[in-house]
């Protein structure tokens, strides 16, 4: 298709008032498509057509309802190769990454059909006599989604299929990156025949797009996944239009590794955690925290394993990392290399820029070593093959240095200790917890989230992504006698 890929609103594809060219990480010289890019009057036409929607929608046969999320979930499965394809060929992870992805994407629709029929209301008795209180979970109603681009497929369909399946219309902007991933899954929900306007993609600028979202006050809520920075912006917006809101933001993952860990384990859970997806992930782990008496073994292993990792394009099998997505990050990679070094971290592997056949944003993992909790780049989030090692003498010390950051999403720990296990689990202050595995890579079907300055908002995904997409009402039944 050579035209531009249109917006879709209000069941219809149109052509945005300009377009952006969708470039391959990998090999500069690929365009992988265009798109369009709405100016602010098609963003609020996309934003009517939920309105308009919506009343409809919130009443929705239910089973016909999850009919629709199941055929969406099943195609984006069968089509799990060719989409798989497509993401890594624009955003950059590897193929089997790619793949994986869509996967979970196709699987977090089929869900969500399921939950359309779990949608389960309390009924109480009144503390007055002859009243029974019923409490039931109603839409919110237009929901703006604002997505990242380091899962084109997986955040999205982790916003808009519960979305709709708790009765709300959309309006989806894709980041402005990765826009081929976004269009396909839009192009699958048109299809399979939902009523105009109960979904909208509007491709374009945040400034554009983003802010018609967060300053439209008929959009109810907003859920939001990217920086801290625009996080906290989107925040004071969309809380000055009394919006309801949930963001995701960033991360400093700590990983410990304890001296009775499993050395194997422990090195996989840092080469996956740290490396693996480019370390472009908000629950990439970036801080590896190991006692002493494992220290040396670990660094001179980890090494080891790191050299032995192939850093090429995307689609060439036996690749292990892709490229960084753009020449933003990987400006932002280099300077936070620059920084360590500069703090007086010792590189002990990686952190060069790499020539490969084809001209594209290639970086070797980086490795520091002798770092201090204290330094950047081990108090900001670099979204890059980045990670340092923090040497400490015990578990005690091992678990104030993982809490002393403002980020709370994920926290691993690699540990034969069931007693040490059992209480980081119990201390770490974040809203995930993995033992003996990497901190990235989740499941589809149970609450993802964080605390301090990682989330806001209550979790998504699983059952509980229903706190956000649904609004409570609690109605007092008299009987007549
Ligand atoms: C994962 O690690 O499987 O933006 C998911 C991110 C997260 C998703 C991570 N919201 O990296």
């Amino acid at each position: 298709m050579n035209q531009p890929h249109a917006n879709l609103i209000a069941g219809e594809w149109v052509a945005g008032a300009s377009v952006t060219r969708d470039i391959n990480p990998s090999d500069l010289s690929d365009l992988v498509g265009e798109y369009a890019q709405a100016d602010a009057a098609q963003a609020a036409r996309a934003i009517e057509a939920a309105r308009v929607a919506a009343p409809a929608w919130a009443t929705f046969n239910t089973q016909a309802r999850a009919d629709l999320l199941d055929k969406v979930g099943s195609e984006i499965l069968a089509r799990k190769d060719e989409l798989g394809a497509l993401l890594s060929r624009e955003e950059g992870k590897t193929l089997p990454e790619g793949v994986g992805e869509v996967a979970r994407a196709g699987n977090i629709f089929r869900f969500f059909a399921g939950e359309v029929l779990r949608r389960a209301g309390e009924l109480l008795p009144s503390v007055r006599p002859g009243i029974d209180v019923e409490i039931t979970r109603e839409p919110v109603g237009v929901v703006g989604i604002i997505a990242p681009w380091n899962f084109p497929s997986a955040i999205p369909a982790w916003k808009i299929a519960p979305a709709l399946a708790h009765g709300n219309c959309v309006v989806f902007k894709p980041a402005d990156l990765v826009p081929a991933s976004s269009w396909a899954i839009a192009e699958i929900i048109h299809r399979a025949g939902f009523p105009a306007g109960v979904f909208n993609l509007c491709m374009g600028r945040g400034s554009v797009v983003g802010e018609a979202i967060l300053a439209d006050p008929r959009v109810d809520a907003v859920t939001f996944t990217g920086s801290v920075e625009t996080g906290r912006r989107v925040a004071a917006k969309a809380v000055a239009g009394l919006k309801k809101i949930q963001l995701e933001m960033g991360g400093k993952n700590p990983l410990v590794v304890l001296d009775d860990a499993d050395l194997k384990v422990a090195v996989e859970c840092a080469v996956n955690g740290a490396f693996f997806s480019t370390g472009q992930r908000c629950t990439a782990s970036s801080r590896l925290i190991v006692t002493q008496g494992i220290h040396e073994a670990f660094v001179a292993a980890l090494v080891e394993r790191m050299k032995g990792l192939k850093v090429g394009h995307a689609l060439e099998s036996g690749v292990h990392i892709g490229p960084v997505v753009d020449q933003s990050q990987l400006d932002q990679d280099l300077s936070y290399i620059e920084i360590g070094r500069a703090e007086g971290g010792t590189l002990a592997f990686g952190g060069n820029r790499l020539k490969r056949e084809r001209d594209g944003f290639y970086l070797e993992p980086a490795l520091f070593t002798g770092t201090s909790n204290a330094m950047r780049i081990n108090r900001e989030e670099v979204f890059g093959p980045v990670a340092s090692v923090i040497a400490v003498r015990d578990y005690d010390e091992a678990l104030a240095v993982a809490n002393d950051t403002e980020f709370g999403l994920c926290a691993g720990i690699c540990t034969g200790s069931l007693k040490h296990a059992a209480h980081f689990r119990r201390h770490a202050q974040a809203g995930m917890v993995m033992v003996n595995l990497p901190t990235a890579g989740v499941d589809y079907h149970v609450p993802f989230g964080g605390r301090k300055g990682s989330s806001y908002g209550p979790r998504e995904q699983g059952r509980y992504a229903q706190e956000f997409y649904t609004t409570v009402k609690t109605a007092y039944v008299a009987a007549l006698s």
